[in-house]
């Protein structure tokens, strides 16, 4: 059935739902998550190849694989497709991010508030190209880590370039 899952029971992931974390990768990207419930994150992206790109209400996949370590996977109407493995315990996770060659070529398409956008994005994931794809493998470093309430459309609600001055550089 499409929608039964391995491994993704809410009970499961309850200590995982509402997390909100500021991360940057070993190769200088940062990145902000928050996830919205067991199905849903909502991101931005401060730095790096695709940095001022943000989403919301984007659908995920969610799994424990141990004591505070969770993986979230999903698939992109860009055709980007993502898996983030987070240890919250050692604030560290390791993403991969595999990216359609369109985006290799050009970055700067994908940067927008892509909800507004996912008619563009669908049309540019069809067009391609989509091989080779660019695979990015980097581990990252948990910065800021806050528990949020399930749900709250406040903590992903602004463009990363409308933030307050040092929004993305607290410490915690
Ligand atoms: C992440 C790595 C990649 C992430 C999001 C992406 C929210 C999305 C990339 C893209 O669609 O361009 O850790 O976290």
């Amino acid at each position: 059935m499409p929608d039964e899952f391995e491994s993704t029971k809410l009970e499961e992931i309850a200590g995982f739902v509402g997390k909100h974390l500021i991360y940057t990768y070993d190769n200088g990207w940062q990145y902000e998550m928050y996830i919205k419930n067991d199905r849903t994150i909502d991101y931005r992206i401060h730095s790096g190849m695709v940095g001022g790109r943000w989403v919301r209400d984007q659908i995920v996949h969610i799994v424990r694989l141990g004591l505070d370590i969770y993986k979230i996977s999903w698939d992109e109407p860009t055709g980007t497709t993502v898996s983030v493995a987070v240890n919250l315990a050692e604030r560290r996770l390791h993403g991969v991010i595999f990216f359609p060659q369109w985006i290799a070529l050009d970055p700067a398409k994908t940067v927008c508030f892509q909800n507004d956008h996912l008619d563009q994005m669908i049309g540019y994931r069809d067009a391609g190209p989509t091989y080779p794809k660019l695979v990015i493998d980097e581990f990252a470093r948990i910065t800021y880590l806050e528990q949020c309430a399930a749900n709250d459309e406040t903590v992903v609600s602004v463009a990363p370039a409308d933030l307050p001055e040092g929004y993305a550089a607290r410490l915690n």
